[in-house]
């Protein structure tokens, strides 16, 4: 079956009980048991939910996986991959990654004693150098948050292999309509589902995808004993979402390259980073392991922090919000919002300026968003 027909029906068939061709929510929190020890495949709604299950089996078809588990947000399935590690172990996380991802590793997992290693997110060979014998997991987000940023996912899969560490990949920004990272090598993907997977703005959710039974396993266990579980409306609106990816990706594709050609055109822009761009320094790389390079854009404007001010104030269409991936245009200053949590030092040190400016670029017509683009520029 092709992507866009497993979107739509894979875990999403027909009720049995009442052929409801939507997946129903199932707003129970328990569920009768036969007798003791035998049920009908659920038995409280924390380890499993008939919604969530459709949910999980459309996540683990569109990343081409065995396994899926859904999760109460991104973060939360970020926590699960990360709870696979013991005291003493050893993360290569490459340096351009959401400043959650950065807060939970430098302010929960540190603490607990997880050793932590920022690699050059542009150089695989880095990742290669960081290697110690207590590696466990390497971690990257492709394109990355805020750069937009490619790490090469089969070389990376081959150097996790060779040393047998695991390879995490945060899928968000390419949803698995552009990137399925399974199929280059890597062994579990996440999503923060909030993003392009719902795609409408309108719920919080995460997930794994996984063919690596003993992760899988391990996962669960996890998401069972620390109960970050999604409920099932939620899972109702992620599912709904799913349905129309492909098309929301199409669209998304296309305006944000017909943005990202006019932002670099601009003579107020001094640097725009879209991987779809021939300007990108790894635009070749993204053709090689992405179906279409997506919706998110950064650029640095030129001048300083009063410049951002200035133009995120004007701008009318594109709303000033943290998060991506929705159907509407979001416009988000990095160093303020998605990146606080790194230090100004730190920031600096993974290039990310003051005059940095990040876009979701929705699937309004895209002649409006370049109008709301240039006269806030102006
Ligand atoms: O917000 P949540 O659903 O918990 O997802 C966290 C997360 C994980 N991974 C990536 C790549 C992300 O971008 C995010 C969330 N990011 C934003 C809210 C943002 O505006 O970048």
């Amino acid at each position: 079956m092709k992507f866009a027909t497993k979107a739509i029906h894979v875990g999403q068939e027909p009720d049995s009980f009442t052929g409801s061709v939507a997946v129903p929510v199932y707003q129970t929190s328990t569920y009768q048991q036969l007798a003791i020890g035998k049920h009908k495949g659920f038995e409280y709604s924390r380890t499993g939910n008939p919604t969530r299950k459709a949910l999980e089996e459309a996540v683990s078809s569109l990343e081409e996986a065995k396994y899926g588990l859904a999760f109460a947000s991104g973060v939360a399935a970020t926590t699960a991959v990360f709870s696979l590690l013991k005291t003493g172990d050893h993360v290569i996380c490459g340096d351009d990654i959401y400043g959650g991802t950065y807060r939970l590793l430098e302010y929960m997992f540190r603490q607990w004693g997880l050793e932590v290693t920022y690699a050059d997110s542009r150089e695989t060979g880095s990742f290669g150098d960081a290697i110690k014998k207590n590696t466990k997991l390497i971690w990257i987000e492709t394109p990355t948050n805020p750069l937009l940023k490619i790490i090469d996912i089969r070389a990376l899969a081959h150097i996790s292999k060779q040393n047998n560490i695991l390879l995490a990949v945060d899928n968000t920004f390419a949803s698995p309509c552009l990137q399925q990272p399974l199929t280059l090598g890597a062994d579990i993907v996440v999503h923060s589902t909030t993003k392009y997977l719902a795609g409408h703005s309108d719920v919080i959710g995460g997930a794994i995808a996984t063919s690596d039974a003993k992760a899988y396993y391990g996962l669960k266990f996890y998401q069972n004993a620390a109960g970050a579980v999604p409920g099932p409306w939620d899972c109702w609106l992620i599912l709904r979402g799913i349905k129309t990816l492909v098309v929301r990706m199409r669209q998304h594709e296309k305006n944000a390259l017909f943005i990202a050609e006019v932002l670099e055109k601009h003579p107020k822009v001094e640097r725009v980073h879209y991987p779809g761009l021939r300007s990108h320094p790894q635009h070749e790389l993204a053709k090689t392991q992405m179906h279409g390079f997506g919706g998110m854009i950064s650029f640095e404007i030129k001048g300083g922090f009063a410049e951002v001010e200035e133009f995120v104030s004007r701008l009318r269409l594109f709303l000033l919000a943290e998060s991506l991936g929705g159907v509407e245009s979001l416009v988000c200053y990095p160093p303020k919002m998605t990146h606080s949590s790194f230090s100004g030092e730190e920031r600096q040190k993974r290039g990310i300026k003051d005059n940095l400016i990040r876009l979701s670029v929705g699937i309004e017509d895209k002649e409006d968003l370049k109008e709301d683009l240039e006269s806030a520029l102006a």
